[in-house]
């Protein structure tokens, strides 16, 4: 049987976690404290109760405005170290971590700070056994012209990514929308990803965009490709990942689309679990995997495979991968 010990004992890579996601009540607290920002809450429960939605937008309105406590490099860094920690307790042995820049620099932080402080957490990683890149996210809902600012940001940072990826809003905001910026970072030798996420109407479409026009190597939910087989049958044969998170969809659908996650296993499309915003959605990633393993009542096997898929899918070098396979 699938116990919690067993989810957490797993060797596993993480591949779908907004850093800022991972601001838990108590170092936001302090970071408020220690850069002098008023957030309208000082005791934990208080803002636990902030922690209230329903679908994605309700809950962006919560989780952006979070971020004002994010102001310099050892912000940044001390999130980013607080979260490998947590990474080396649940077994994460490689983590591809998403951040939002423009989260950031929306607000007059710079650039340089955000991509420094983080960068300099994924290098102290390594002393936890914890094998650390980052994808850098374009927020969906704000411009393309926005985007290629931010992407000509990151370019003299490439080294420090391993690719790209798209968040924030869906609604209205499909892939396609920066199809230019895709290009780019995939020239500059960057691997690509983008949400679908599962309560969009034109979930669809923007898979079969992102598939089929934009040349994604995984996508990020997307969990509704179980609606057009002939879409199933091209990520099985490409090997394309789904990260699916349970605990995050559990706000949206109580089934956590675990029925899905069933069909694409059987059809032998490398979906796997994550924890997308583990702060605020109620546990990290081996509880993700409890949490799907147990109300789907998995085996020990399916849930094994589950976790051969977040490397056969990760973003690494044949060597490394034959070292966790
Ligand atoms: C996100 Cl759950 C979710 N969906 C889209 N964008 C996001 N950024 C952080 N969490
Ligand atoms: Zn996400």
């Amino acid at each position: 049987n699938v116990t919690k010990e067993f989810t957490q004992g797993l060797p596993k890579s993480e591949l779908h976690l907004h850093i800022e996601g991972t601001l838990e009540p108590d170092l936001k607290l302090k970071l408020a404290q220690r850069n002098q920002i008023d957030i309208g809450q000082t005791t934990i429960a208080e803002v636990q109760k902030t922690y209230q939605y329903d679908d994605l937008a309700s809950f962006l309105e919560v989780y952006y405005p979070a971020m004002n406590v994010l102001q310099k490099e050892c912000d940044f860094y001390d999130l980013a170290m607080a979260y490998f920690r947590r990474a080396a307790q649940n077994n994460v042995r490689h983590v591809e971590v998403f951040f939002d820049p423009q989260a950031h620099t929306s607000r007059g932080v710079a650039f340089s700070t955000v991509i420094s402080g983080l960068h300099r957490a994924v290098v102290d990683a390594r002393a936890l056994n914890v094998d650390a890149t980052l994808i850098m996210c374009f927020l969906r809902d704000f411009s393309k012209e926005s985007a290629r600012q931010t992407l000509a940001q990151a370019l003299p940072y490439k080294d420090w990514l391993v690719g790209i990826g798209l968040d924030s809003d869906e609604h209205n905001n499909p892939p396609l929308k920066f199809a230019r910026q895709f290009e780019d970072a995939a020239a500059a030798g960057l691997h690509l990803t983008t949400h679908c996420d599962i309560d969009q109407k034109d979930s669809l479409e923007h898979i079969r965009q992102a598939l089929e026009i934009m040349g994604v190597e995984r996508l990020d939910h997307g969990t509704n490709i179980v609606e057009d087989p002939d879409l199933v049958d091209f990520v099985a044969q490409r090997g394309i990942g789904l990260t699916s998170c349970p605990l995050s969809n559990s706000f949206v659908s109580p089934e956590m689309k675990g029925k899905e996650v069933l069909q694409l296993l059987e059809k032998k499309a490398p979906v796997s679990i994550h924890s997308d915003d583990p702060a605020y959605f109620g546990g990290y990633i081996s509880d993700n995997y409890y949490a799907l393993a147990d109300k789907f009542n998995l085996s020990r096997q399916q849930v094994i495979q589950l976790a051969r898929n977040s490397f056969t899918t990760a973003w690494i070098s044949p060597e490394k991968r034959d070292l966790y396979l």
